[in-house]
């Protein structure tokens, strides 16, 4: 079974943090309608979910992928960079627990999920200012007697790796070059985002289908004329936030 861990918006969440954006106003109730059709879109393609309720004191509580990495043998509770955002990780591990063995890190250790990328066995992690090399020394201790290698990627002007680089199709990685270095990523088909839609390298696979923005159509032009699966969200409001559709959930499989 595939099974997606979510959390409701926050009633705070006009109080987000931002590093790359201007602060716009946020709506709240049309961000919680957005974010519940997305889960409706993860439900339709037979994700289980597992929902958080809503925390008042964390506004950004809804971008659930920060908070954990989630392998197939073990799940990494992480850090957040961000000192706002580090009260989130408890009911994460408590929802984690059942399904995975857990490993925390550790102070001085920082950490986003946002920066993390595991294509097979490879992790590439951002050196975001979320992510410190000491956070990515230990994720590669927990993670390296299980086969993964782990590789510091160097990030300019975005807040994630993720936001620069993400998995769109089984063999293919959506890429803007002018965030990261698509050389790095050997051996896999690259799609270019469209010049104009600087965030529109965010997507999330679910099997062979990708959960992608509706605020990004000429990228999504080239990505249909690749031939790759796509459901359209609207996440407009989440992306006032610095949010995209990896950061809405953190994906796995389980037995049970
Ligand atoms: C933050 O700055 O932490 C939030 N406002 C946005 C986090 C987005 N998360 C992600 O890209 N993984």
């Amino acid at each position: 079974m595939r099974i997606a861990i979510t959390r409701e918006v926050s009633p705070a969440m006009a109080d987000c943090e931002l590093t790359h954006m201007s602060r716009q106003q946020i709506d709240v109730e049309t961000a919680r309608q957005q974010h519940r059709a997305y889960e409706n879109c993860l439900t339709r393609l037979n994700v289980h979910l597992l929902r958080l309720p809503a925390a008042p004191e964390f506004p950004d509580s809804v971008f659930v992928e920060d908070v954990a990495v989630v392998l197939d043998e073990v799940a990494i509770i992480t850090r957040p960079g961000a000192a706002s955002r580090q009260g989130e990780t408890a009911p994460m591990a408590r929802v984690l627990a059942p399904y995975r063995k857990l490993f925390m890190l550790e102070a001085p250790a920082t950490l986003d999920g946002g920066d993390v990328l595991c294509l097979d066995k490879k992790i590439y992690v951002g050196q975001s200012s979320r992510t410190n090399a000491e956070g990515i020394a230990q994720l590669k201790r927990i993670v390296s007697p299980h086969g993964y290698s782990v590789i510091g990627v160097p990030l300019t002007n975005c807040l994630h790796l993720k936001t620069a680089v993400s998995q769109i199709g089984p063999e293919t990685l959506l890429v803007n070059p002018n965030w990261v270095d698509a050389t790095l990523f050997d051996g896999w088909d690259i799609i270019h985002i469209d010049p104009d839609e600087s965030f529109a390298a965010n997507g999330l696979l679910i099997g062979d289908v990708a959960i992608y923005p509706m605020a990004y159509p000429k990228t999504r032009q080239r990505l249909v004329e690749r031939g790759l699966r796509l459901e359209i969200v609207d996440l407009s409001e989440l992306a006032k936030a610095e949010g995209a559709v990896t950061c809405c959930s953190i994906v796995f499989e389980s037995e049970f």
